[in-house]
């Protein structure tokens, strides 16, 4: 442990590099893991004799400032704070690795993306962008998705989001767009929120954020689960190879369970209900054994490819369509232990654009310049030294050697004299190492020009993409963006600004705007399919808002791009979902057994909600209260049978809700045996009889939740376990 160390083991990074050379980075951190120790001592190694009372003049008497044990009990919790990150303040992080499964040395001398089957420890950490530190987890936002890989060539860091686009094309303009989103100034409000006018004012001023804006309207916008949403590097960046070729490439994480996410209600429900969902889940998900998972893809295009697109890619409004540039899948992440220590980890954890390794370099992209510059300034704000570096969570796993000195909270304690170079004291070490043997060199790309402030004409098209995504929506999708923008819209007092934001909308599609301006009150320009209330609530309406689609620009030629829709060609698997087994005292204690059986076979987790906690039949204990929960924490609804137990719940008015508001949020929903009797006496006794009939079973769910677990034999064998026909 640290405090044991003895000064003759200084701690040099010389030193612990070295050691760390042989280890992993889950040693390196495990290593300064402090554990309670036995006895109480203050922060000098003094022992606390009493740790209740503050040292006074007579049991009743003032306190006497020469109670170091007390000032400096006090002095350490007064500092506990730091700025908290300016955006992304809100997140959660989880260790792993990479492994490689397919060489990029084509392309590339990074190790990292050419060792096959070396595993590279990584840590990642998720996010909210507007919200503070404590805000709630559903917010309607994009979600950071930062990766840093320990490589033995340093650290590499991805940071990247959850939608592949961004709001802006010139980092100069940052400060502007978060200074609009972040809650208003005088009264600061509202909270993790964008629904409110200082942002449509930015926004609707800025029409090169309609394609992000799409986006964030859409569900990608509300993840049902970390796991279970995409990650971008969103810039184009640079691979070159050991011939010095350079390659543009972007960069993609695709997750194991697919893309799904929340419905708009439902989220803002968790808000209240749970705001640490996703931590949350991540966490016990891993402490379940079940890792987080992803794999990388990588979309390689050379410059000349893309001189021949509409579109330029070094403007990050921008995507790369998949369709032309497929994405190749090369290797695969697992996050698979908790941090020890929040703070110490995810809070300290300091990412930087700037952290790349010998093979990968930066394009042009002049948001991606820019943030360039902001991440390294903002650890010192945030982290209060130029040390930062040597924070654990921080610490490169191989060896840091340089001429860097003393500053606030300096760790490394550097022997010897020579603190320069060149210099012959110390043998002019550490030496520059030439790029033969891993030297960074940045790719020597020709760059010529006048100096000006101004955009290329190739950053021109703001509305081609946008289309793009949204004629390649599926009609539910459609109509979630919709009723996003009328949502959102119909919170922005300032009606100019209403208004400009459906002259935008208008350029991306008539129905679309039309459907919003209904909403908002104004009468729509076209088509007047929409009805006041604004949204699509007639089967007629619903076809003509799904079928509307708008000629693209800045596409690559395409009207629709694969890849964009949630709905089409994901995952739906049982794995990672959470299923309520709704029981009282007498519940089918066979039924409940089988149940949970094929649900942990499938890699999903089942809560037991009674009435109460605590034993409910032989074997079956409730771990969950009808009132410490809420079906909006999970993504199925089972009622086992047992006459005793479903009469108990049928006289429970919270378990009719429980099914109740499952069943407006499409979830599966299934009854075996007497359940059937609560599904049939709950208010939507008439609506589940129209669609399933009255006989026990899995219930399909409901349209309107594109990426739903279908039905329940899809969660964990909810089949098998009515097949197993224990009633
Ligand atoms: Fe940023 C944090 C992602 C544009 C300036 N950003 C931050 C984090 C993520 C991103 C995931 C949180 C990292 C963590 O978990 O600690 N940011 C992005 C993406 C962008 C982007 C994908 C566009 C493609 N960011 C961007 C610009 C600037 C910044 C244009 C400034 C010019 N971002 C920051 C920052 C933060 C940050 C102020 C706050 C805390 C931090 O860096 O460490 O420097």
């Amino acid at each position: 442990m640290a405090q044991n160390r003895k000064l003759s083991t200084p701690l040099s990074l010389d030193d612990t590099a070295s050691k760390l050379d042989e280890q992993t980075k889950a040693q390196d951190l495990s290593a300064n893991t402090a554990s309670p120790g036995a006895r109480l001592t203050d922060n000098m190694g003094h022992a606390v004799s009493d740790d209740q009372n503050s040292l006074r003049a007579g049991v009743r008497g003032p306190t006497l400032m020469e109670d170091f044990l007390f000032r400096e009990k006090l002095h350490h919790f007064d500092h506990e704070r730091i700025p908290e990150r300016v955006v992304h303040a809100r997140g959660a992080g989880a260790h792993g690795y990479f492994q490689l499964d397919k060489s990029l040395s084509a392309y590339t001398t990074a190790k990292v993306l050419t060792e096959v089957g070396v595993q590279t420890p990584v840590f990642a950490r998720f996010s909210t962008v507007a919200g503070s530190r404590g805000s709630a987890d559903t917010a309607r936002d994009v979600r950071g998705f930062a990766v840093r890989f320990y490589t033995q060539e340093g650290n590499w860091d991805l940071v990247g989001n959850n939608i592949p686009v961004f709001f802006i094309q010139d980092a100069i303009k940052f400060p502007d767009l978060i200074h609009s989103v972040k809650p208003e100034p005088h009264n600061e409000i509202p909270q993790a929120a964008s629904a409110h006018d200082t942002f449509y004012d930015f926004i609707s001023l800025t029409p090169e954020s309609m394609h992000m804006l799409m986006w964030v309207h859409s569900d990608r916008a509300i993840p049902r689960s970390f796991a279970m949403m995409e990650g971008f590097g969103v810039h184009t960046f640079r691979l070159v190879n050991a011939q010095g070729h350079a390659h543009l490439v972007k960069f993609h994480w695709k997750p194991l369970l697919g893309v799904h996410s929340l419905v708009w209600d439902e989220a803002q429900k968790i808000a209240g209900k749970d705001p640490d969902f996703h931590r949350r889940t991540m966490w016990e998900s891993i402490e379940a054994g079940q890792p987080f998972e992803w794999e990388l893809g990588v979309q390689v295009f050379t410059e000349a490819q893309a001189e021949g697109w509409d579109f330029d890619v070094l403007d990050a409004t921008k995507i790369v369509p998949e369709d032309l540039v497929p994405v190749q899948r090369v290797g695969r992440m697992v996050l698979n232990r908790n941090p020890d220590n929040y703070f110490a980890e995810t809070e300290q954890v300091a990412f930087m654009t700037t952290n790349i390794v010998p093979g990968i370099d930066f394009s042009d992209d002049p948001l991606l310049q820019g943030r360039n510059f902001s991440y390294l300034d903002t650890q010192l704000s945030r982290l209060g030294s130029p040390n930062w570096p040597e924070l654990p969570i921080n610490r490169p796993v191989n060896r840091v050697a340089n001429n860097q000195r003393d500053g606030h909270m300096r760790q490394t304690v550097n022997r010897g004299r020579v603190s320069y170079e060149p210099n012959t004291l110390g043998g002019n070490k550490p030496a520059e190492v030439p790029q033969a043997r891993g030297g960074y060199v940045s790719y020597p790309e020709r760059v010529s020009g006048p100096k000006v402030r101004a955009r290329a004409e190739s950053f021109g098209d703001h509305y081609g993409q946008a289309r793009l995504f949204w004629n390649s929506m599926t009609p539910v999708e459609k109509e979630h963006i919709t009723r996003s923008l009328q949502f959102e819209l119909s919170k922005v007092e300032t009606r100019d600004i209403r208004l400009r934001m459906l002259g935008h909308l208008e350029r991306i599609n008539e129905v679309l705007a039309a459907q919003v301006a209904r909403a908002l009150g104004e009468r729509p320009r076209v088509g007047g399919t929409a009805r006041p209330g604004g949204t699509a609530d007639s089967a007629a309406e619903t076809a003509v808002l799904a079928a509307a689609t708008t000629p693209t620009s800045a596409s690559g030629r395409l009207h629709r791009a694969k890849g964009l829709s949630q709905e089409e060609g994901q995952p739906r698997l049982a794995r990672g979902r959470k299923v309520a087994i709704l029981a009282a005292e007498g519940v089918n204690a066979a039924q409940v057994a089988a149940v949970s059986k094929a649900l942990t076979d499938a890699g999903a987790m089942a809560d037991i909600v009674g009435p109460h906690l605590g034993a409910l039949a032989e074997g079956v204990v409730a771990n969950k209260t009808l009132a410490n929960t809420d079906p909006v924490l999970y993504d199925a609804v089972l009622v086992p049978g047992g006459a005793a137990s479903i009469q108990t719940l049928i006289g429970l008015g919270d378990a009719h809700n429980f099914v109740a508001q499952a069943y407006k949020h499409a979830k599966p929903i299934g009854a075996l045996g007497e359940g059937t009797e609560l599904l049939t006496a709950s208010e939507i006794g008439r609506l589940l009889r129209a669609i399933a009939g009255p006989a026990a079973g899995a219930v399909q769910a409901p349209a309107g939740r594109p990426d739903a677990v279908q039905n329940l034999s899809e969660v964990g064998g909810m089949r098998l376990a009515s097949g197993a026909g224990a009633q």
